[in-house]
Parts: structure tokens; C-alpha cells; sequence
């Protein structure tokens, strides 16, 4: 008989379970943190137990992972491998092709031999499935116990958990793990088997194991608890009346003691208080303005005539004009015209039919992803929308703890979206991800999916499987924004490469999508944020807990937008023009390039320019300093934002010469 296979969750729970008879309690929050507490029996008063913590343990980073410890041995005449996979949260995959351990293995042990180093098809001599649901009971029986503290205040000690698995000559093969707290990294440093006891021994440090001391009850009674509130009622009284005298009558010595007046005077010093607190909170300090639209906001009033607003990353065409795409113009006009169109809510997540096929433009229609059903997408307010959801989100049940890595430089709207969910921001160096040389385990990371902003700059294929190895060692989360699908080559599948790769590599990810740039829908809020996860399951509760967030931030999303992107995304004689539209909008923002590069060498600038032409996107990153750029705004009416970036849809025909003769005046004039 085979029992269907438990996961680590369950296992924990039925854990749980087991340990509430024996008189301790445990908790498992959705973050997988686990805490146990003992009851301790107070000798003089027998019905009363006070709680006492043991542990927390932080088991979430170290779910999901799948270990791969292979060790080679010289022993003549042949070499041996052996090696160890671990999984602790699901079967580990079968590989038809090869032998491996039956179906519902978690951890196993294979060992192979070959003649020499070159020798390509080594022989499997040992296949030991260690832990997993498949014992002669069928019974995956994990045995969870914490190792006493040494001393009474250290509440760090390591987890031991057993797991039970199958047979390997005929007896019994048990995993033993003992997960210690290590602050610094997460590895396993021992990995031994025992031929005698037939058990797998793993040591595996981890900062996950790291207990945390949350409640130290005293054990202060009811009564002592009673004469303190009484003390500090007392001190408040005199210290409050006292300060009253003080301040009202300049009161000295004893008739500073609070007397009757005080009584009298009370209700109106608490409206006082009132007061006070009201006004402070009024006083809100005043923000600076927001650096992009602050650009749009002064080149608006700027009365100039060759005025020209490189910052906003918003197409123009080559009249400088905001550009309607045709097919948008043409499905607005259908939607006006459509007597079944009315302005109901659209549903807590969004158009159905928009959020499946904006899966489908970034991860390809026939993505193993979607045919699994392990992605969900919520429909967002645009880009930025789906950037705050994809961090509000992942603030709540990734972790608040870890902070998220933005390349240096990014979009300027990154750090504060991220700050305002409570998440910590640091920096990657972009340019050069091998040296960056942090230490980043168990983070997440906010990748440009193409198009970089504000560089123009995006990794080379080659570089973005060296960007996923590290993402993979590091065991961080991919947080990909996509606002510029279209605009960097041209082409939206070429665009998509980086996703769909990490998705072929199996990652658990989001993207967050926005139909502002290659709609030429910057109004309307369309976007959508998806989630690749590893199973069907995952998905409808990431899917629940988004419609749960969406509900109480903007209840559903705007309709408009949506429905335009919807009716071209599925129908294909829309979409073919769609991608003419863009085509047309990318070709014109090439020519500029070319352009400009072009007028900055005929006019002798120094420098090298070849950047302008390498670089992709909707912008570019000149080089041009701080002081240079100020110059152009003051002196020459171009508007764009302080690092250098400039919006190359903000360039035409009619205006390319005269910011290249500006950036040439700046370039020889300003340092
Ligand atoms: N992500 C990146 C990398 C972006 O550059 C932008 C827009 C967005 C998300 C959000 O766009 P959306 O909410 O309008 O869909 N960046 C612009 C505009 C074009 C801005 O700052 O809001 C920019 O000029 O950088």
C-alpha cells in the first residue's frame, strides 16, 4: 500500500500536532517560521503554566531547495561518485532517462563508478532511497526535536528533524538532520553516511535556524503588576502637576505639588494636549517634487521656442507631437461604438481575458508555465502599479526582513515604491555582477527585463545566464520589470528572452508588465503583475492573497485601458498592427540615434558616442554630468533628468541638431 506523499508542511503540522499532546504548543506562520513553546508547571499555583520560548525558526528559506552535493573519490581502478540530492519540501524530480530513486523520494543517495576522468557513461552501482514516502508502511514519518539548550537563556539550538524513507539492502535508510544557526552563511558542511545504522547524517548551517527570542515572561504576579500601574499613576500625577505649576504659576519648592487648581484646570489642559497633537500632525513636512514630472511640469511652462523635454520616457513623433497609435484609435472608436460596453467594476483582479493574454505576450503562448497552470497574473495600475503590488506582496509573505537589490543605477521610482512597503533597498553594481561581491543570499532582486532605465544598456544573452547562476546560488527571488516589451529590439519575443529563460530554468518569479510605453497608453493604467510559481497550488493562493491585497488598495482596476489591450492582444489582425505601430515607433527612435551620434561627430564633440547607438530602449545615458546637464536646462531650454538620461522619443528631426550643438557647448565648456 502507498500513502499519498506528505509535504514538509504537512509534516511540520502533523509535528505540531504530536507535540501539543505532549504539553508543548507550536506555531507555523505563513512566512514558515516556527515556534515552539514549552508549558512549565509552577509549583505553587497548580493550574497555572506560563509559556516559555524555545525557538523560532525561520524554515522558509530553506524549503523549496533542491541540494545537489556530488563528491568524486579516487578508488582505484575506478572513480567513485556519489551523489547526495535533497529536497525537504516535495518529491524530488524522476529522471525517466536515467536510473534514480522511485517516485516520492526526498532524499537519495546515487552512486556511480567510471574507468577514468574522460570516461563519459559512468556505471550506477547504488541507489539508496533514503527519505521519502516510500517505506514498507509507506509512511514518511519525519521526528522533529530540538536539542536542549546548553544554558537557559540560549534559545539557538540546533533542530534535529529524521526522516524515514525506503529500503537499501533490506534495512531500514533514515536521514539525520541537525540544522544549526549560522548567521554568516547556509551550506551543508557534513554529509556522511553510516554504513552501521544506515543513515544518511547531515550538519546544515543555516541562518534559518537561528533562534530569535521573542517572549521572556518574568513571571511577575498580578498583584506586584497592580502596585507598579499604581506608581506610575502616581509619578505621572505629581510629575504632570508639577510641571503645570511650573509652567502656569511658576510655582517653587512644595507648591509645586499638585493641588485642587489642578483638578480644576485638567480638562482644559488635556483639550490643550489635544490641540498640540493635532497641529503637529498638520505640520507635514513639504516634499521636494518628483525629479521626472517635475521636468515635464517646467518644460510645460517654459516659454522658449526650441524648448525640447528630454526627460519623460513618453513617445513623440517626429513633430514632438504624443503619438495615438492607430490600431489604439481604431479599437477605442469600436469600444465607443459597442451598445454592450457599459462602466460596471471590472472584476478584483481585472479582465479575465487581458491577464491571459498578457501571460502569454511575456512568457510566450506555448510556455510549459501556463500549460501547468502555475501562473497568475493580477491586472495593475500600469507599471508602477504592479511593481507596488509585486512588493507589497512579497513584503508580506516572502519576507519584510530581507531587503531588495536594484541595479545602480535604476528607474528613480524603484527605491521608493519598495520603501514605502517597508522593504529595504541596497544596490547591485550593474555593469559588473562578478565582482559586486555581496552577500545577498535569500534576497530579492529587481531585474530591468529589457530596456534598461535609465542606461539602455541590457546584459548580452551569455550575461544573462551568468546573472541566473548567481540568482540560483544565491537563492534570490527574481523581481522582473518589464515596461518596455517592444522597445528594445523591436521585436516583443526578443524582448521577453530574459523571462522566458529564467522561466525555462525553473525559477520562481514575478514581472511586472506595463502597456504605457508600447500602447502609448500612459493615462489609461494598464499593466499587469504575474507570478510563475512551482505549481498549480501556489498559484491560486498567490492568487487569492493578490485579489485579497488589490481589494483593500484599489478595490479593482481602471477598465479602459485594458479592454483596448485586450481586443488587440487577442485578435490577430490587430495585433499584426499592432506590431507595426511599435515597429514604427522603435525604427523612429533608432534614426534618432543614429542622428544625434551622427551630428555629435560632425560637430567635433569630445568623446566617444558610439554609446548612443549601442545603447537600446526608449532612453539613453549620455555621460553628461550633473553641472552639464544643468547647463542645458538653464541656458538651452533641454529638459532632462540630473544623471544624464535622455528620453531619445523626445528627439526629431527638427530638434536633433540643436541638442547635439548644445551637448557639444556643454562638453567643451562646462567640466
Ligand atoms: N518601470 C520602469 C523601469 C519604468 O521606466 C517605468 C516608467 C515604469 C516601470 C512605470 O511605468 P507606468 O507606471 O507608467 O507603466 N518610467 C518613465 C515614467 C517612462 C515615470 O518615471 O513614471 C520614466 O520616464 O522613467
Amino acid at each position: 500500500m502507498r500513502l499519498p506523499a506528505i509535504t514538509f508542511e504537512e509534516f511540520l503540522e502533523s509535528f505540531l500536532r504530536e507535540k501539543l499532546a505532549d504539553g508543548m504548543i507550536s506555531t507555523i506562520n505563513v512566512a514558515g517560521e516556527l515556534s515552539f513553546f514549552a508549558k512549565e508547571e509552577n509549583a505553587k499555583r497548580i493550574e497555572k503554566w506560563r509559556l516559555l520560548e524555545i525557538s523560532v525558526i525561520k524554515l522558509f528559506p530553506i524549503q523549496y531547495r533542491l541540494q545537489n552535493i556530488t563528491k568524486e573519490e579516487q578508488t582505484p581502478p575506478t572513480i567513485t561518485i556519489t551523489s547526495s540530492l535533497i529536497n525537504l519540501c516535495e518529491p524530488l524530480p524522476i529522471d525517466k532517462k536515467n536510473e534514480t530513486c522511485p517516485d516520492g523520494t526526498y532524499v537519495c543517495q546515487i552512486i556511480t563508478n567510471k574507468l577514468s576522468k574522460e570516461d563519459k557513461s559512468p556505471r550506477v552501482i547504488t541507489i539508496r532511497p533514503i527519505a521519502g514516502d516510500l517505506n514498507d508502511e509507506g509512511i514518511f514519518k519525519p521526528v522533529i526535536a530540538l536539542e536542549p539548550a546548553s544554558n537557559k537563556d540560549d534559545t539557538s539550538g540546533p533542530l534535529l528533524i529524521t526522516l524515514n524513507g525506503g529500503s537499501y539492502a533490506e534495512q531500514k535508510q533514515q536521514a539525520n538532520f541537525t540544522f544549526i544557526c549560522n548567521t554568516e552563511k547556509d551550506n551543508i558542511t557534513t554529509l556522511e553516511y553510516n554504513n552501521e545504522e544506515n543513515t544518511l547524517i547531515i550538519r546544515w548551517e543555516t541562518p534559518a535556524a537561528c533562534g530569535q527570542k521573542i517572549l521572556e515572561d518574568k513571571g511577575m504576579s498580578g498583584f506586584t503588576k497592580f502596585i507598579i500601574f499604581l506608581i506610575i499613576i502616581a509619578l505621572c500625577y505629581f510629575g504632570f502637576g508639577a510641571a503645570y505649576n511650573y509652567h502656569v504659576y511658576k510655582a517653587h519648592g512644595w507648591d509645586l505639588l499638585p493641588h485642587l487648581d489642578f483638578w480644576r484646570d485638567f480638562p482644559y489642559l488635556i483639550s490643550d494636549v489635544f490641540k498640540y497633537l493635532i497641529n503637529s500632525i498638520r505640520t507635514v513636512p513639504l516634499a521636494p517634487p518628483d525629479v521626472i514630472f517635475n521636468l515635464t511640469a517646467k518644460y510645460k511652462a517654459d516659454t522658449f521656442a526650441q524648448k525640447v523635454n528630454l526627460g519623460v520616457g513618453a513617445y513623440r513623433d517626429d513633430a514632438g507631437k504624443p503619438w495615438v497609435l492607430p490600431v489604439v484609435k481604431k479599437v477605442e472608436q469600436a469600444l465607443v461604438n459597442d451598445p454592450s460596453r457599459d462602466h460596471e467594476y471590472l472584476p478584483i483582479l481585472g479582465l479575465p481575458t487581458f491577464r491571459e493574454a498578457s501571460i502569454r505576450l511575456i512568457l510566450g503562448a506555448d510556455s510549459p508555465a501556463i500549460k501547468e497552470n502555475r501562473v497568475t497574473a493580477a491586472q495593475t495600475i500600469s507599471g508602477t502599479g504592479a511593481n507596488h503590488l509585486g512588493a507589497l506582496f512579497l513584503s508580506r509573505f516572502y519576507s519584510k526582513e530581507v531587503p531588495i537589490y536594484l541595479s545602480n543605477p535604476t528607474w528613480a521610482n524603484h527605491k521608493p515604491i519598495f520603501n514605502n512597503v517597508g522593504l529595504e533597498t541596497r544596490n547591485y553594481a550593474y555593469f559588473n555582477p562578478k565582482d559586486n561581491g555581496l552577500d545577498i543570499d535569500g534576497s530579492i532582486v529587481l531585474l530591468h527585463a529589457c530596456a534598461h532605465n535609465p542606461t539602455g544598456v541590457d546584459p548580452t544573452q551569455d550575461q544573462w545566464k551568468a546573472i541566473a547562476d548567481v540568482i540560483e546560488s544565491k537563492k534570490l527571488f527574481p523581481f522582473f520589470d518589464c515596461a518596455y516589451q517592444g522597445f528594445a529590439s523591436g521585436d516583443l519575443d526578443r524582448d521577453a528572452w530574459a523571462v522566458r529563460y529564467f522561466v525555462e530554468r525553473g525559477f520562481e518569479l514575478l514581472i511586472c508588465q506595463s502597456y504605457a510605453k508600447n500602447f502609448g497608453l500612459y493615462g489609461q493604467r494598464a499593466g499587469c503583475l504575474t507570478f510563475v510559481l512551482k505549481n498549480s497550488d501556489a498559484a491560486a493562493r498567490v492568487s487569492s492573497q493578490l485579489a485579497k491585497l488589490q481589494r483593500s488598495e484599489i478595490s479593482n482596476p481602471p477598465a479602459h485601458g485594458a479592454r483596448i489591450v485586450d481586443r488587440v492582444l487577442n485578435n490577430p489582425e490587430l495585433y499584426a498592427e499592432w506590431v507595426e505601430n511599435l515597429r514604427e515607433m522603435s525604427s523612429r527612435i533608432k534614426n534618432m540615434r543614429d542622428a544625434l551620434r551622427d551630428c555629435l561627430i560632425k560637430s567635433n564633440t569630445p568623446g566617444n558616442w558610439d554609446h548612443i547607438t549601442n545603447q537600446i530602449g526608449m532612453f539613453s545615458f549620455t555621460g553628461l554630468k550633473a553641472p552639464q546637464v544643468a547647463v542645458l536646462k538653464e541656458k538651452f531650454h533641454i529638459y532632462l533628468t540630473d544623471n544624464g538620461r535622455i528620453s531619445m522619443a523626445g528627439l526629431s528631426t527638427s530638434n536633433v541638431e540643436y541638442v547635439a550643438n548644445s551637448i557639444n557647448h556643454v562638453v567643451n565648456n562646462v567640466a
